[in-house]
């Protein structure tokens, strides 16, 4: 049954429970002792207006349960939405890993993908400037295997120790808490500018790709180098990718902060639709592999999470797809209750030393014990492998398997035995054996202390509207930073990666490159440092540019799940509107028509054409493009022009027929822009050509001429 059918079957269910259809002896109402219940309406009372009497065992079981419906939220990613769907190997891996899911072509393994921000809070907005978790767990059968990731490729920290002080720095501020999702305040910045390995992130999380356009056109990373291991037990280094096929997009902040408003949960509601109208999101599934002998062959340390290794030094190999087409049935109890953990892992797949992934292997299981509420969260369904689970381990709250027999230790004979070790041949999990040879020490090595040229990178490698978007993101979170001296050590640390930009934001927020010590962050060690930790080292130049950084080369041919507001009133042309409407849904596009007024138009024809939204629901921003068809431009009202505006300030492709030409002329004439010689637009146009400038997601050239 497709998703869709399976979607209409489910609204009959509904509209038979509705109309009583279902006996009552089919689906009493009960307590949770089984007890069938009488009144579900009234607490038991002495007398019609008498007290409330404490003998009325169903009203507190019932209340008592509603005062525990909270568990925690995550302490980051709280914000966070989720789709089962599988995992299918495309290309074999067998040379380099062992593990079982990734042998045979063609061998599917189900998985849960949960998707969140980091700041915010559970009920916060999709839209925040933040890094997106990108979390997939693969139910295989060896196990469960969790690739616990973001949708940048690098870290802010280097070092686990680190991590509740970032944490700490990014959430409201402690004394007000304020603000809520957001990096733009003092104490972020503060850390920051005193963290040069931050630096980074920092460029990503500045760039468009903190504000995606949704889940499904966001890469995901696993971050750390991982270890892969063949059968042969020889090890090589790994880094994970998953590319999404309706490429990267992103929207423009203006937008994201509007969207906040109209619709936060604009990402959430983009998954669970796309899902159901059976637009499944698809990703690709890459690596990178380095020969364990070419470690140390690059000029930063692969164990450096700050990092990424260029895709022109170590290609992407595609070796599988993830496709998410079924959404959650109970969102707490499988979003909010699936744990993930980067120590769930199946043989052929290994840690490396990065030390912010070793930090992570204690804190996952700890933050599930105190989140789900004791040890046995394994059992949650959600979290449950498909494969049996036989151990020891026993009791603890909210256990759920009876375990039989009388031995519950090993190595036993009462009990045969059992449950047995596997060997390696047979299955079993070893670590991998690296030799270490080292001093006990907590410091770091120097292959980790240069934070600026990737950075550099990455700037450089940016379009020149990224680039721009880069700087006004800066200047708006450090426009909010109260404190000068943070602002000041931000520009300094801004300046070794790019001196042009570090000067562009001077400029913006009031202060003087030059009167601001370049070394500026140097005077900024912490008193009680150790000044070795501090001493980054000079950018280098290697590479020029890497053409996967930027947004621009990301593929532009589909249309999949767009969302395109067609402008109408009762007098547009119905031949104009269907002739559009049957093209883009062709192409698996979401129309939406909006007018005046709600209710059903029949526009000179015998169909019903019902209104999706009026101007009071719907704002530009909710919509990657705009379309209005033949009709008189009086029938319009005056947010039309506006809604219009809009989506032209925010780059995105406009179509009009007949009449339309005028009102859009009128709606853009504030920016004095020649309607024929303006990029994106699509007055007079065949379907093809529309439809090819929506899959080019936004016209930028257009930005540059509206700011002139
Ligand atoms: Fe983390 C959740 C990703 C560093 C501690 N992390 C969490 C989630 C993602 C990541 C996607 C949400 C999982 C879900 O959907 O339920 N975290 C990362 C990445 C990191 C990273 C890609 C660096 C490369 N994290 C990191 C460090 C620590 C943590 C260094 C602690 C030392 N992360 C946690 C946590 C969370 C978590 C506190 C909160 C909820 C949870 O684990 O289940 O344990």
């Amino acid at each position: 049954m497709s998703q869709k059918n399976k979607h209409h079957s489910e609204q009959s269910k509904v509209e038979d429970l509705e109309k009583n259809k279902v006996s009552h002896e089919d689906q009493p109402l009960t307590s949770n002792q089984g007890l069938k219940i009488t009144d579900d309406q009234h607490s038991l009372k002495a007398g019609e207006r008498g007290p409330s009497l404490l003998e009325d065992f169903y009203l507190r079981e019932k209340i008592t349960h509603f005062d525990h419906e909270r568990i925690p939220e995550r302490v980051v990613h709280a914000r966070g939405s989720a789709a089962h769907g599988y995992f299918e190997l495309t290309s074999s891996l067998s040379e380099y890993s062992k593990a079982g899911f990734l042998q045979k072509e063609g061998t599917r393994t189900p998985v849960f993908t949960r998707f969140s921000t980091v700041a915010g809070s559970k009920g916060s907005t999709d839209l925040a400037r933040d890094v997106r978790g990108f979390s997939v767990k693969f139910y295989t059968q060896e196990g469960i295997y969790d690739l616990v990731g973001n949708n940048i490729p690098v870290f802010f920290i280097q070092d686990a120790v680190k991590f509740p002080d970032l944490i700490h720095a990014v959430k409201p501020e402690p004394h007000n808490e304020i603000p809520q999702a957001a990096s733009a305040h003092d104490t972020f910045w503060d850390f920051v500018s005193v963290m040069p390995e931050s630096m980074h992130m920092i460029m990503w999380t500045m760039s468009d790709r903190a504000i995606p356009r949704s889940y499904s056109r966001m890469e995901g990373f696993g971050v750390h180098t991982f270890r892969l291991v063949n059968e042969a037990g020889k090890s090589f280094f790994v880094k994970f990718h998953w590319k999404p096929v309706l490429g990267v997009h992103s929207v423009v902040w203006e937008e994201a902060q509007m969207i906040s408003g109209a619709d936060p949960d604009f990402h959430r509601r983009d998954l669970w639709q796309s899902i159901e109208d059976g637009n499944y999101p698809e990703w690709h599934l890459g690596v990178q592999i380095v020969e364990e002998e070419r470690e140390h062959d690059f000029d930063f340390d692969l164990l450096d999470p700050t990092k990424i290794i260029p895709e022109e030094e170590v290609p992407v190999r595609i070796i599988g797809r993830m496709v998410l087409d079924r959404n959650p049935d109970n969102f707490f109890a499988e979003t909010e209750q699936v744990a993930f953990h980067p120590g769930h892992l199946v043989p052929g797949i290994d840690f490396s030393n990065d030390p912010l992934l070793q930090g992570r292997l204690f804190s996952y299981t700890d933050t599930q014990l105190i989140r789900l509420g004791g040890p046995n969260f394994h059992e949650i369904p959600i979290n449950r492998p498909t494969v049996p689970v036989r151990n020891n381990q026993r009791d603890g709250y909210m256990r759920q398997t009876i375990d039989k027999g009388q031995t519950s230790y090993h190595p036993n004979r009462l009990g045969g035995g059992c449950p047995f070790q596997s060997k390696m041949s047979e299955g079993g999990f070893t670590s991998y054996h690296e030799r270490i040879d080292g001093h006990k020490i907590r410091n770091r090595s120097k292959s980790f202390f240069d934070h600026f040229s990737q950075a550099a990178l990455f700037y450089r490698s940016q379009s020149k509207v990224e680039k721009t978007h880069i700087e006004n993101a800066l200047k708006f979170e450090l426009g909010k930073v109260k404190s000068v001296e943070v602002q000041k050590r931000v520009v300094a640390m801004l300046a070794e990666v790019d001196k042009g930009l570090a000067e562009g934001i001077a400029e913006g927020l009031g202060l003087h490159l030059a009167e601001i010590a370049v070394d500026q962050f140097n005077h900024s060690i912490p008193a009680d440092a150790n000044p070795e930790d501090f001493q980054p080292q000079k950018k280098k130049v290697g590479l020029e540019k890497s053409e996967a950084l930027s947004m621009e080369n990301t593929k532009k041919d589909s249309i999949q799940g767009r969302r395109v507001a067609f402008l109408i009133h009762e007098g547009t042309s119905a031949n104009s509107l269907d002739k559009m409407k049957e093209a883009i849904e062709k192409e698996k596009a979401n129309v939406f028509l909006i007018a005046p007024k709600l209710g059903s138009f029949k526009l000179g024809n015998s169909k019903n054409y019902g209104i999706d939204h009026t101007y009071q629901t719907a704002m530009s921003v909710l919509f990657d493009a705009v379309f209005v068809p033949e009709g008189e431009v009086k029938g319009h009202p005056k947010s039309a022009k506006l809604f219009i505006e809009e989506a032209f300030r925010h780059c995105k492709p406009i179509g009009g027929e007949g009449h339309a030409g005028n009102l859009i002329e009128e709606a853009i004439k504030i920016h004095n822009m020649e309607i024929n010689q303006t990029p994106g637009l699509f007055i007079e146009t065949t379907p093809k050509a529309f439809i090819d400038g929506i899959a080019q997601h936004r016209f930028w050239d257009r930005e540059e001429m509206i700011q002139g």
